[in-house]
């Protein structure tokens, strides 16, 4: 942080700094203040030096915010994919995994909080990586605790706005706030637009051990709308789906240009762009390569106009396009949704996945969708697979097609699976 950013109010009294060198004589912290307030928003502070995650820790839990504490950047994850927090402060000199690094590993995994960086070493490099992924702000330490709190309670703040299908939390004032919410959401929106990306993350066939596919996923640099499923429940919120699906289309098509040979790219829809004149469209940039490109479908809302998505899914085979449905065997996508797209492949949901090398009722519904599959000439990817025990599990039962963090994360470019994911 520039100290033109500092607030005005802030001392900037040795006495007042925080998180520099735990024997420097800056560490102390004034003995008043609020106490720690347990509902406050849950920070979580993540540095491998306990001098400095104490001080921070004594500095924010006095300022009324509930603390949890990571000594590394694996339990860190860990955790977030545990418990929500609002806010994660992050060390970037850490061993092991480096605050960048899980800052990229939240935004891949889709962490809906907000990320603070600190260091003790600011680079210029470091902190345009940082706003690249999304960081709310960039803090250089030793920092004055006044500064602290305040970077902290903006985060918080931030988190708060981000849009009721991914925050739960209702807002404070929903009468009043209801208009700014949405000119704040909109504005969200606008940005996170013109920054969007597809991170691609492997589909492997573990019988030809190759990448059969990639899907693309999209991944937002925008504070406020960090995760895909915010930018969705904005756009939806917005009616802003249509612009949405094509600026997704055309990122996909750009992409396309440089897949590898041998492999298709899984590119997801909402229901509604199947009504959206440029997906249908010849000469929509997509389409040229449809024979390469597999479309996912979630039933996530029904359409009006259930004769609309028939007409249009015969359209899209008449492009080239594959269809797939998403996420088969959670909420929206039931069997009907095989009788009703009549897809080349279906997605078994991660849900179904999760220790099925444990599970011998998720293991005899694997197979149960495997054999019904077969029959109706549906190739199956399994989803979300994340161990080896999982991965020898479901190649047991018959699976060939399989996608998860074992294989690979969701990376910005066309990354191949080591050999022994094979193995
Ligand atoms: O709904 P859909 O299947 O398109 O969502 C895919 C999402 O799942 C992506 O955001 C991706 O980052 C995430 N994902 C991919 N592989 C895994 C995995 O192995 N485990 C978990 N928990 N999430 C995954
Ligand atoms: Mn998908």
């Amino acid at each position: 942080m520039k100290p033109s950013d500092r607030p005005a109010s802030a001392p900037a009294s040795p006495s007042s700094l925080v998180g520099g060198s735990p024997s420097s004589p800056g560490i102390g912290v004034p003995a008043a203040g609020k106490p720690a307030g347990p509902t406050g928003p849950h920070v979580l502070l993540v540095d491998d030096d306990d001098g400095v995650r104490r001080v921070f820790g004594r500095v924010l839990s006095r300022a009324g915010f509930q603390i949890s504490e990571a000594p590394d950047g694996a339990t860190a994850l860990t955790m977030l994919a545990r418990q929500r927090f609002d806010v994660v402060l992050s060390d970037i000199a850490m061993p092991g995994l480096s605050g960048m690094q899980l800052l990229q590993a939240v935004r891949e995994r889709g962490h809906l909080v907000q990320v603070v960086l600190a260091t003790g070493n600011p680079t210029l490099e470091t902190a345009m990586r940082a706003g690249a992924l999304g960081v709310v702000h960039y803090l250089t330490k030793p920092v004055e605790h006044t500064v602290l709190v305040e970077v902290i309670r903006k985060a918080a703040e931030l988190q708060q706005l981000l849009p009721p299908v991914a925050q739960p939390r209702p807002p404070s004032d929903p009468g009043q706030s209801s208009s700014r919410h949405r000119a704040v959401l909109s504005a969200a929106l606008t940005r996170a637009l013109a920054e969007l990306r597809l991170y691609f993350q492997p589909v492997v066939s573990m019988s030809n051990r190759c990448v059969w596919g990639y899907e693309a996923l999209l991944r937002s640099c925008e504070p406020t709308v960090p995760t895909p499923d915010a930018v969705l429940g904005a756009a939806e919120k917005l009616s802003q789906l249509v612009p949405l699906g094509r600026r997704v289309r055309e990122l996909a098509a750009a992409a396309a240009s440089s897949l590898p040979a041998t492999s298709r790219l899984l590119v997801n829809i909402h229901p509604l762009d199947l009504v959206d004149p440029d997906l249908l469209d010849a000469h929509a940039p997509l389409s040229e390569h449809a024979a390469r490109v597999i479309l996912e479908v979630t039933e996530r809302a029904s359409l009006q106009d259930p004769g609309a998505v028939e007409r249009a899914l015969l359209t899209l085979r008449a492009l080239g396009y594959g269809v797939a449905v998403d996420d088969l065997g959670a909420g929206y996508a039931g069997l009907l949704s095989l009788l009703h797209l009549r897809p080349d492949v279906v997605k078994l949901d991660m849900q179904l996945i999760r220790d099925v090398h444990q599970d011998s009722r998720r293991q005899k519904l694997v197979r149960m969708v495997l054999t019904g599959c077969r029959e109706l000439a549906v190739d199956v990817i399994v989803e979300g697979v994340e161990t080896r025990q999982e991965r020898d599990a479901l190649m047991g039962l018959g699976c060939d097609l399989m996608q998860g963090y074992f294989f690979g994360y969701p990376h910005p470019e066309f990354l191949t699976v080591p050999p022994e994911r094979y193995q």
